[in-house]
């Protein structure tokens, strides 16, 4: 092993701020809105073309690329020990349809430019080291499922299932990985699943605090749990005209009064409770016909998991309660627990922070990430950055070069640490 690599900090000074820069610059113009935000789906070219990217600017360091079943990413930096279990970082390269320049991105291209400084550095680690890119974290803007490659990865949701899920249009993720499979050329294939010796995924916090406390780098302590449902709501199409209001079944009125009772429900004067209704679709959508059909989606999160407990059970029995003669129907269909990271992980991520002489502090995770599917699978943590005024799923999303760099600088120091473990 080169002795070289036993300066912790070598790796960091190789992160390059402009190349880094640069490349989201260059992803954000893979579905480039005009507002200045990204809509690169889960999939679709822009998708596709991001990976190929990837591929492409691995070659000339000889990193290697592979797919696995699901469409995860792997790009992967050789160790001394070439058999041994990788360290893996990454996040996703999918936006939400109205999404920003670096949810998601910073976290694959983070990890990419820590092996390309690692590289510069000439540093040999005794483990591989691999940038991933978890397929489909977006869930509800393509595909209904979030975190999908990184939940078939880690054996939480079956890949059947997971190629199954289709888009609003019936194309399925099986389909759509078609294009992805032809849109990578000589990209070797990889069983779906593998031994990890340890996960770290750096992302935009997506939250005010850091930017707040005027910190640089957010050791994140854990995430908090999440329940998804979809409630269906059957009542019969009518005249608005001649249709008397006592023999209505007005599936919108009824979807209103549910929401109505979940906010109740829901309301927390501690503003601790997370109640999202993102989507919400009545038909046939037409002035003068009552909407015999409406659907929409629950989005509830919060930390503790008694909480989740208490008050998602408490969903289907509102939504029956204000049915309005309407029929109901109410579908979980995701539900993960909160999770808390420790050891190994965030003890790096402290120790290259401290050293770096970077800014720092404690913090949870209000969004979902793909590290909490690899939780399960190995030590894993998140390394935070601040972004502008904490907006996030908005096209006005923004970071600073700066930040960015530094949490690249410290991620690099960290895979190192973890890579020669
Ligand atoms: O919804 C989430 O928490 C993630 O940003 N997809
Ligand atoms: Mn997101
Ligand atoms: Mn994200």
């Amino acid at each position: 092993m080169d002795d070289t690599s036993k300066a912790p900090g070598r790796a960091a000074e190789h992160v390059d701020e402009s190349r880094l820069w640069q490349r989201h610059m260059d992803m954000a113009r893979l579905g480039a809105t005009p507002k200045g935000g990204v809509r690169r789906l889960a999939l679709d070219d822009n998708d596709n073309k991001a990976r190929a990217l990837l591929v492409e600017w691995g070659k000339p360091r000889g990193f290697t690329a592979a797919l696995d079943p699901i469409g995860n990413l792997f790009i992967r930096r050789s160790g001394s020990e070439a058999t041994a279990a990788p360290v893996l970082s990454g996040s996703h390269t999918d936006t939400q349809p109205s999404g920003g320049r670096f949810d998601g991105i910073y976290g694959v291209l983070a990890a990419f430019e820590a092996l390309e400084a690692i590289d510069a550095a000439g540093i040999v680690t005794r483990r591989p080291i691999e940038a991933a890119v978890w397929t489909c974290e977006e869930g509800g803007a393509r595909f209904p499922t979030g975190t999908m490659g990184s939940s078939a990865f880690a054996g939480h949701r079956s890949l059947d299932l997971a190629l199954a899920d289709e888009d609003g249009a019936g194309t399925t993720v099986a389909e759509a990985l078609k294009s992805t499979r032809s849109a990578l050329p000589g990209v070797a294939e990889r069983p779906l699943g593998f031994e990890v010796a340890a996960f770290v995924e750096a992302h935009i916090e997506q939250g005010p605090i850091l930017e707040a406390e005027g910190k640089t780098i957010g050791i994140v302590t854990g995430i908090q749990g999440a329940r998804r449902f979809r409630i269906e709501i059957d009542g019969e199409d009518g005249h608005a005209g001649t249709m008397p209001h006592r023999k209505r079944r007005d599936a919108l009125k009824a979807a209103v009064s549910m929401i109505h009772a979940l906010e109740a429900l829901f309301d927390d004067p501690n503003d601790v409770v997370r109640f999202t209704i993102g989507r919400l679709v009545i038909k046939p959508d037409a002035p003068a016909v009552i909407p015999g059909h409406a659907m929409f989606t629950i989005d509830f999160r919060h930390p503790e998991e008694k909480v989740l407990a208490r008050l998602g059970d408490q969903v289907a029995g509102i939504c029956a309660a204000n049915r309005r003669g309407c029929e109901v129907k109410v579908v979980e269909y995701s539900n993960t627990k909160p999770i808390l990271f420790s050891g190994l992980v965030p003890d790096a991520i402290g120790r290259a922070a401290r050293r770096q002489g970077l800014s720092h502090m404690a913090i949870h995770s209000g969004a979902g990430h793909d590290a909490m599917h690899l939780f399960h699978v190995a030590p894993t943590g998140m390394i935070f950055v601040p972004c502008w005024r904490g907006i996030s799923h908005n096209e006005t999303e923004d970071a600073k070069s700066a930040d960015l760099a530094a949490g690249a600088r410290v991620l690099a120091e960290v895979l190192v640490d973890l890579a020669n473990r």
